[in-house]
């Protein structure tokens, strides 16, 4: 990109300055990490670098107000350089966690016997140490573009902290699990952040989440206290989240559990009687009769900060743990580097909250970097196809992140809505979610980009906490399709189906060779599960999921998920969880789920049902079979094509051969091109469901 005379020089200027920073982030994470630790944030209880006072005492040196602080009880890590040489130096890094289950518990650890708070990070220290008080932490723009509204780092410290001692006065204390539940308001954010100041553990679910999915995770994760709105429009539909709420609540209570409060915001202000309930608690009034002191609550680094429900191949969707310290340096570092933010910067991602780029890139990664962001709650063609544009325009948007599907739908309306804005303030674009063709990634760089800015496509997961593999927007030549070149502290490798590392060019499942701060911790309640789902693949690896290709130049290709997983406009569906919702209708003996290609969404849903005895595929029938999928899980994992199977392609011992369902899904007639069929039990099969395949 041309270099703009107004702006600093970027964090990764050049390639040479990419590589030397890997290297030590990798040869010695411990001094790499701790460093910008010790620079980057507030620890009440430093941690204590790797036996390196010269490397602590530098860090603070370039650091000016170090000493300075409003709150009084919280220290940087100049105490780190103060205190006593410690007996036991390495506390940074994970270097002693164990990565490998043969050799005991997988345990992952970062900065150790320190105590921080991410939400002290995210407001206090800019308020009263970084001078950021009056700066906008969110200029929100509402689904109407008639109502938006801007909050203030101080005023957002302010809600915050009011809405900490709400929580407390429901009892809400140090480890406890809050559900919260709302549209793209602030409220989401400042919910989360007061749930992180005293040290509850939030669980964000997505508000396009049907009242049974919600149940499942306020059962999991026993959250007693509830956040929730009356409702949101996106677009022209009008979401009920209190109606869904009141039933995912029954639901729970038909099971024995029962929640204790649930605190309201009035949104849409006009929430039917009969949609109210004894222990709904308004929002805003209690906020505003509240005290706007509350002591931070300081914590371990390895204390809960959130649990993120997400689906894997098999079961119920499992509780995705992050903690306090690593997550915070980790969803920071990589929101400063790879969206080279600095100070002026007006920044966008479109993502929900309820799903982890909204979280890491949303709430505590702009945050905790003093950024300002615009929160939306509507969608990106409301009311028509130009709003992105439109609003990139008025707020002078400079980085913006989205999905591929997005880019794909937008790009269905031609280029002319596009040139209708001027864009001239975009510097960055961003995807994330699944892999941008190339087509779609052109059209964002020639089209929304107009040829000016770098795109990052940022390879991440819900388990990562952050960005993995990534372009840093003014270092990393850019091939449309990549992801390109790990971040600093990442180790990726490919396993080829031998079981062995592929050197070089080549193909295989994409692991994680060695810990970085943002990495999950355990699926919440089942640590098992965790060490089985992410460490038994491959001993001694993060096991991803995805497949991936490493090119001539050491470039990361995502080829997609290897296992049961679909991305489905950049949502995460196990095919396990619309599965099971089909065969809870009487009318279905087995039901077998795939992707298959989709213009818009990438994947789309494709159900193969076998039927029972007396029942008949009619379109009633699929229309029930759609409102279970909805009701199960929520509108975002309809079904798109139902199959009748009379019977599904399975092996002799049985198991269902998705590899083939999915070849006729893709429309494939050729059964020469199945790959092997050799194991099959009935071939017949396969040739009955290719002619049968609707639209044929
Ligand atoms: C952040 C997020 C994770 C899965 C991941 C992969 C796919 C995400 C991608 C990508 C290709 C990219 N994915 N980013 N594939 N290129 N830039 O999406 O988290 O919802 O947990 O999904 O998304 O398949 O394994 P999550």
């Amino acid at each position: 990109p041309p270099a703009r005379s107004d702006r600093p020089a970027a964090h990764v200027p050049s390639m040479d300055a990419y590589r030397s920073m890997y290297r030590e982030s990798v040869e010695d994470p411990d001094r790499f990490w701790g460093r910008i630790a010790a620079r980057e944030f507030s620890w009440e209880t430093p941690f204590i670098l790797p036996g390196d006072a010269a490397a602590s005492a530098s860090a603070i040196a370039s650091k000016p107000d170090a000493e300075s602080h409003a709150n009084g009880n919280a220290t940087t890590a100049a105490a780190a350089a103060a205190a006593p040489a410690a007996a036991d130096p390495t506390k940074v890094t994970s270097q002693q966690s164990n990565f490998d289950v043969r050799t005991g518990p997988v345990a992952i650890k970062w900065f150790e016997s320190s105590r921080t708070n991410l939400a002290y990070n995210c407001l206090d220290r800019n308020v009263h140490e970084r001078g950021l008080g009056d700066n906008v932490a969110f200029f929100w723009e509402g689904n109407n573009p008639e109502q938006a509204s801007k909050l203030t780092y101080r005023q957002l410290l302010d809600r915050v902290s009011r809405f900490a001692n709400v929580l407390k006065s429901f009892g809400v204390a140090k480890g406890d699990t809050v559900g919260v539940y709302m549209p793209m308001v602030v409220e989401l954010p400042i919910a989360m952040l007061a749930c992180a100041r005293i040290g509850a553990i939030h669980s964000v679910m997505f508000g396009g989440f049907s009242h049974e999915a919600i149940a499942g995770r306020i059962l999991d994760a026993k959250c007693k206290v509830i956040v929730t709105a009356d409702g949101v429009f996106r677009g022209e539909k009008v979401i009920p989240l209190k109606h869904i709420m009141n039933k995912a609540i029954e639901h729970c209570a038909e099971q024995g559990f029962a929640v204790t409060a649930t605190i309201v915001l009035a949104h849409l202000g006009n929430l039917p009687e009969e949609e109210k309930r004894s222990l709904d608690r308004d929002w805003l009034k209690l906020e505003a009769e509240a005290s706007p002191d509350c002591p931070v609550e300081w914590l371990e680094a390895e204390h809960p900060l959130f649990m993120l429900y997400t689906s894997g191949s098999t079961g119920r969707p499992k509780g995705v743990v992050h903690t306090q310290a690593g997550y915070m340096v980790w969803a920071a570092t990589t929101f400063k580097y790879v969206f080279d933010y600095h100070p002026g910067d007006v920044y966008w991602c479109t993502a929900d909250c309820g799903w982890i780029t909204g979280h890491s890139y949303v709430t505590y990664g702009p945050l905790l970097n003093g950024a300002t962001s615009v929160l939306f709650e509507g969608i990106p063609t409301y009311p028509d196809a130009g709003r992105c544009w439109q609003v990139i325009d008025k707020y002078q948007v400079t980085q913006f992140y989205t999905a591929p599907t997005a880019i794909r739908a937008l790009m269905k309306f031609g280029d002319e809505i596009v040139a209708r804005s001027s864009r001239a303030s975009l510097r960055i674009l961003g995807t994330v979610g699944e892999p941008i063709n190339p087509a779609a990634w052109l059209w964002y760089f020639n089209v929304v980009g107009e040829g000016r800015c770098p795109i990052v496509d940022t390879w991440w997961q819900t388990e990562t906490g952050g960005f993995m593999i990534t372009p840093f927007p003014a270092a990393t030549p850019c091939k449309p399709g990549s992801a390109t070149l790990p971040f600093f502290g990442v180790v990726p490798a490919l396993i080829d189906s031998q079981g062995r590392e592929v050197e070089g060019e080549g193909e295989g499942s994409l692991v994680i060779k060695q810990s970085w701060p943002g990495q999950m911790r355990t699926v919440f309640g089942d640590h098992k599960r965790f060490e089985e789902t992410y460490f038994s693949q491959h001993k001694g690896y993060y096991f991803s999921g995805d497949g991936c290709r490493r090119d001539e130049d050491g470039y990361y290709w995502i080829t997609g998920r290897i296992d049961d997983v679909l991305m489905v406009s950049g949502h995460r569906i196990g095919t396990a969880e619309v599965e099971g919702a089909l065969v809870g209708h009487e009318g279905v003996v087995e039901a077998a789920v795939v992707g298959y290609p989709h213009d818009i969404k990438g994947e789309g849903i494709y159900a193969f049902v076998t039927l029972a005895e007396g029942f008949k595929f009619t379109p009633e029938l699929v229309q029930h079979l759609k409102l279970d999928v909805r009701e199960n899980i929520g509108a975002f994992a309809s079904v798109d094509i139902f199959h009748e199977a009379p019977a599904l392609p399975k092996t002799r011992s049985g198991k269902i051969m998705r590899r083939i369902l999915r070849k006729i899904a893709a429309g494939e007639t050729d059964i020469h091109s199945f790959g092997d069929t050799s194991t099959l039990a009935d071939p017949n099969v396969v040739e009955m469901l290719i002619s049968t395949r609707p639209g044929h």
